[in-house]
């Protein structure tokens, strides 16, 4: 079949059948894609067995709850990230910390405090590197936003995230925190350790196809916000991990690597009140003002909520 014969039959069963009220939109999205996936068909003579497969790879895929890490793994995510980035440059929106990713792994609910967190439960204290990250949140001039609210999120040792891992303590490694007077905030936590995509699941499955790995370099993510400037989603990945340019979901970005920069002095460390050697990062964020110009940041996504 042509692609007018396609999109003559996508028409007459699924847009003259309508009896009742159309949602335009959804009409026109549906009707879209099923010509692109029709045409597809046609274009890689795809077979029956194979259609099915890939409808039955959505039912497990949807059942493992693991279609955000698909999107994510597949480049979906980032396209959109760079889809933004675009329109922000034509509407001559500029600066600001980079955006990047979500992930499917952010939960709302997080203890929220100011200035200064500890993230961690303390239970992994033996066993890995004490991090501590800070920084200013600015505007673009570079003056100081007080009150913002700086969501961050990260793995455990294991590159395993709180909520989605039952073995971790409630909002372990997920914290929102006030910048405060300064502009400041602190975080005291431990060193994430990359996440590696479940090698049974899903997601790897496809990966596996495609001949790809799915893994992730260590990395903290955030949801920056405050009133009367654009929300900010991104995360720094930390320099020295194999993967820091190699990220199965294309995370990294230039402007969103930081170093962990080892401290040994024992003064700052008593400073500090702790009792070994840390990592220190500095991530400081600057949020762009608000433009009526330009549709807004925020994405509506399911997420969790503990
Ligand atoms: C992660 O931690 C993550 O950030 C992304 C994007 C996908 C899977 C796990
Ligand atoms: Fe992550």
């Amino acid at each position: 079949m042509n692609r007018q014969d396609i999109d003559a039959l996508v028409k007459k069963m699924n847009v003259d059948t309508a009896t009742g009220e159309v949602d335009q939109r959804v009409q026109s999205i549906v009707v879209r894609l099923l010509g692109d996936l029709f045409q597809a068909i046609e274009d890689l003579d795809i077979q029956p067995s194979e259609v099915w497969k890939g409808l039955e790879y959505f039912t497990d895929a949807g059942q493992a709850n693991e279609l955000g890490l698909l999107a994510a793994g597949l480049g979906l995510e980032h396209y959109l990230d760079l889809r933004a980035d675009e329109a922000d440059a034509k509407a001559g929106v500029m600066g600001g910390t980079p955006r990047t990713i979500e992930g499917p792994l952010y939960v709302a609910g997080a203890p929220e405090s100011v200035g200064f967190a500890r993230m961690d439960d303390g239970s992994e204290t033996d066993k890995i590197d004490t991090l501590i990250i800070e920084g200013t949140v600015t505007d673009t001039d570079g003056n100081i936003i007080e009150g913002a609210k700086v969501e961050m999120w990260h793995a455990n040792s294991l590159g395993n995230y709180s909520f989605f891992d039952k073995s971790q303590s409630d909002f372990n490694l997920r914290r929102t925190i006030l910048s405060d007077a300064e502009g400041k905030y602190v975080a005291l936590t431990t060193m994430p350790v990359g996440y590696g995509c479940p090698p049974e699941g899903t997601t790897q499955f496809v990966l596996n196809k495609l001949g790809r790995h799915g893994n992730r370099p260590s990395h903290v993510h955030y949801f920056v916000s405050a009133p009367d400037f654009r929300k900010l989603t991104t995360q720094f990945n930390i320099e020295g991990d194999q993967y820091l340019w190699d990220d199965f979901a294309f995370a990294t970005r230039d402007g969103l690597v930081a170093t962990a920069v080892d401290v040994t002095d024992e003064a700052e460390i008593q400073r500090r009140g702790l009792e070994k050697p840390f990592k220190h990062i500095t991530f400081n964020i600057e949020l762009v003002k608000d433009v009526a110009s330009v549709p807004s940041n925020e994405v509506e996504r399911r997420r969790a909520c503990a």
